[in-house]
């Protein structure tokens, strides 16, 4: 395939990079996807270790799901809502996170999880960092879709500053390396229509969380 996305790129800090508009030539199927997905794993609003319930509903498919109670922050083979294994990934979220991985420089990147969030305007992700997974030389690849979001993107202490990004429909993003442990969130979503989803945004988080 051709490089189309070439003048798309940027680079948001060293080993994080941003792909406008990779996901769009996908988006049909992405959204047919998350919907099979969520039917077999409803959407669920989990609750810190503190004790507070998450404005973003989330949801998984892969091979195992990262979860979230009093207990703590883990991953699980099962889903605690329905007690089944979480649906498989579908090829269509494979072959895009692989790729995307791959256009940033990350050969094979083969998830095992892929988080599905989603946000409603009033609901945010405060800032936080990703570090439950086992292999921290591999990378994450996010997905943004409908509403658009203003993503924070700080340093390696949650004191430092942050960077704003308006993340839009369509646009995927590659964190590893040296950007991979770094403190991020996403602003307060802001009320709009998107043609596709409606008033809301959803977001896919790829990982690798088992070795
Ligand atoms: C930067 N999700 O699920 S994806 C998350 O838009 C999460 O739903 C956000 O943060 C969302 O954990 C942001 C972008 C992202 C994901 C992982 C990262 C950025 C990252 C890991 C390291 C640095
Ligand atoms: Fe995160």
């Amino acid at each position: 395939m051709p490089d189309l996305f070439a003048e798309r790129r940027e680079t948001m800090a060293a080993g994080a990079v941003l792909l406008r508009g990779f996901a769009l030539p996908r988006e049909t199927a992405l959204l047919a996807a998350i919907e099979a997905v969520a039917a077999e794993a409803p959407f669920r609003h989990m609750m810190t270790p503190g004790g507070y319930t998450m404005s973003v509903a989330m949801t998984t498919c892969g091979s195992v799901g990262w979860v979230t109670d009093r207990k703590g922050y883990r991953y699980s083979p099962t889903d605690p809502t329905t007690g089944r294994p979480w649906p498989p990934m579908p090829i269509c979220f494979q072959s895009l996170a692989a790729e995307a991985a791959a256009e940033a420089g990350y050969r094979d990147f083969q998830p095992d999880s892929c988080l599905i969030n989603r946000y409603e305007p009033g609901t945010k992700l405060s800032l936080h960092q990703d570090q439950d997974e086992l292999d921290m030389s591999q990378p994450i690849v996010s997905v943004s879709l409908g509403l658009p979001a203003t993503f924070l993107f700080g340093g390696a202490k949650r004191g430092d500053p942050t960077a704003k990004y308006p993340l839009v429909h369509g646009d995927v993003a590659v964190w590893g390396g040296p950007s991979r442990l770094t403190f991020h969130g996403v602003a307060t979503l802001k009320d709009g229509n998107h043609p596709l989803l409606g008033e809301k945004r959803i977001n896919l988080t790829f990982r690798r969380a088992l070795g």
